[in-house]
């Protein structure tokens, strides 16, 4: 009477399986936009210098900086002067604009 153990297994098989429920840290739940204005674009590199507001998330007070652009598309159709909301993050030690558009 072998026939109980592959039984067993088929049903541990098509059992439901239940993901515990994943608690995020509020900033991950919300992603906060920033406000800055275009300062200077480094396609090439990837980068953008903004003059940004207070940047909430990153505790960052108003300044202009550098910051990494993640995806390097995301720079597509930016200019100098533009007035943009963003939401940078620091990745590996990095800031990285991971999101921007300009303003309406
Ligand atoms: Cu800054």
């Amino acid at each position: 009477m072998k026939t109980w153990i592959p039984l067993l297994a088929a049903m541990a098989i098509s059992a439901p399986i239940y993901a515990e429920p994943v608690t995020q840290p509020a900033a991950a739940q919300t992603r906060a936009m920033s406000e800055g204005v275009v300062r200077k674009i480094d396609a090439a590199n990837g980068k953008i210098t903004l003059r940004h507001g207070p940047i909430a998330n990153l505790d960052m007070p108003p300044m202009s900086m550098v910051f990494r652009v993640q995806p390097p598309e995301l720079l597509d159709g930016l200019k100098v002067g533009d007035r943009v909301t963003f939401h940078a993050e620091d990745i590996d030690g990095a800031y990285t604009v991971t999101a921007i558009q300009v303003a309406p």
